[in-house]
């Protein structure tokens, strides 16, 4: 009978052990990772069936033990089973949308999304024509990435989709070499502003050399990844928007502005309006760049671009909005499209050959930098200082 007991006891610890490794949370990973890439959906039937077994096993496991433990310490248990198996189904069921990002596969937390609540807006300024008239915008609700798109994220995209971003398909990009802006044919998204490639421990920088295009392809690859339904449709240069999907995509240049002002604020610069205080909010063209028009004076400790996060955030929780790398809009840019937008949720001129960008560089001096400037290039550019941010609807 003991040797039967022993014996029934160490399968069942096997068992239990096999089992919990694939079902709780953070052994879920090397569980996964053993296998490479695993469809969402029978990830998350894999997860099943692991609950399933363990609570099986254990519940199994516990009716022979019942049977050599004293009576008092068997309720004890009884409480401890049944605790530890609801509060382990709870955190299955909260974690449950956020599961695919936590198995180190998926581009990008849904954490990392700050939603913003909808409002209405004195969009532009009185500064360059191009910021004329100052008019009432009205933008609904939304999410915004927390931060530029890293190459972090980038490169999963790339390895999952074997995409080839324009730099790649075409005469590669520009950097800064001695002492001039050149395009070299071997640069892309692996590499940094001057032309080197960045090591995986530099992957928290955002990407550069990436153009509209590319970034349009990243968000739909992203909607893809997390199940949500994609934005764009893509026929060569031809991309499309259906706004009523629920998937990842640009900002439109209202809501970007919006988000930059922490919503309707009069911040110069994302987070604050004293040049005194940008060396702490943005990345610019400061004491230690390389550029004649550097600051004489301020210093925000970076010369180039800077990994995202390392500025202070502005009101509601944005990094590098101002600074750092330009960022991508969805919008086609007019010069004049102030003059006769729409006050509700505008998404800019239907006909157009550029994109708008926001938001300045590391390249740039403080007067580059404010919330409102807009400038615009071709969807097909890309250079050592121009990188994108995600958006997508609120649900
Ligand atoms: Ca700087
Ligand atoms: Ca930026």
């Amino acid at each position: 009978m003991r040797l039967t007991f022993i014996l029934t006891f160490s399968i069942f610890i096997t068992l239990i052990s096999c089992t919990k490794s694939i079902y709780t949370k953070q052994e879920k990973v090397s569980f996964f990772t053993i296998f490479g890439y695993v469809d969402d959906d029978l990830k998350e039937i894999l997860i099943l069936i692991g609950n399933a077994w363990a609570k099986v096993s254990e519940l199994y496991f516990w009716e022979i033990t019942k049977s050599v433990y004293p009576s008092q310490i068997l309720q004890e248990k009884d409480k401890i089973l049944s605790k530890s198996h609801n509060s382990r189904l709870a955190e299955y069921k909260r974690d449950k949308l956020l599961t695919i990002n936590k198995i180190g596969r998926t581009a990008i937390p849904l954490e990392d999304m700050i939603f913003v609540k909808g409002g209405t807006f004195q969009m532009g300024s009185e500064n360059n024509t191009n910021e004329k008239p100052v008019h009432t915008v009205t933008v609904g609700s939304f999410f915004i990435g927390r931060f530029e798109v890293t190459i972090k994220t980038f490169n999963e995209f790339i390895n999952e989709s074997n995409y080839k971003t324009d730099a790649e398909k075409g005469n590669g990009s520009y950097i800064y070499t001695s002492g001039s802006w050149v395009k070299r044919k071997d640069i892309n998204w692996r590499h940094n502003a001057l032309g080197e490639l960045r090591p995986s421990e530099a992957f928290d920088y955002p990407v550069i050399h990436v153009s509209w295009n590319d970034a349009v392809a990243y968000c739909n690859w992203l909607s893809k990844r997390h199940g949500y339904q994609p934005v764009y449709k893509v026929n060569g240069d031809s991309v499309t928007a259906d706004w009523t999907a629920n998937g990842y995509r640009l900002p439109t240049e209202a809501e970007w502005e919006f988000a930059a002002r922490s919503r309707d604020s009069n911040d110069k610069w994302a987070g604050t309006s004293s040049k005194a205080d940008i060396s702490s909010y943005v990345n610019f063209c400061d004491v230690d760049c390389v550029f004649s028009w550097r600051s004489e004076s301020l210093k925000d400790g970076y010369p180039y671009a800077s990994p995202v996060g390392k500025f202070l955030a502005n009101s509601i929780g944005l990094h590098d909005m101002s600074g750092n790398v330009w960022e991508w809009c969805w919008d086609r840019y007019d010069r004049h499209y102030y003059q006769s937008s729409p006050e509700d949720n505008p998404t800019g001129p239907i006909k157009g050959s550029t994109r708008v960008l926001r938001g300045g560089s590391w390249h740039d001096s403080p007067d580059n930098l404010f919330c409102t400037m807009r400038i615009n290039y071709g969807q097909e550019v890309r250079n050592g200082v121009i990188g994108f941010r995600l958006a997508r609807n609120a649900e």
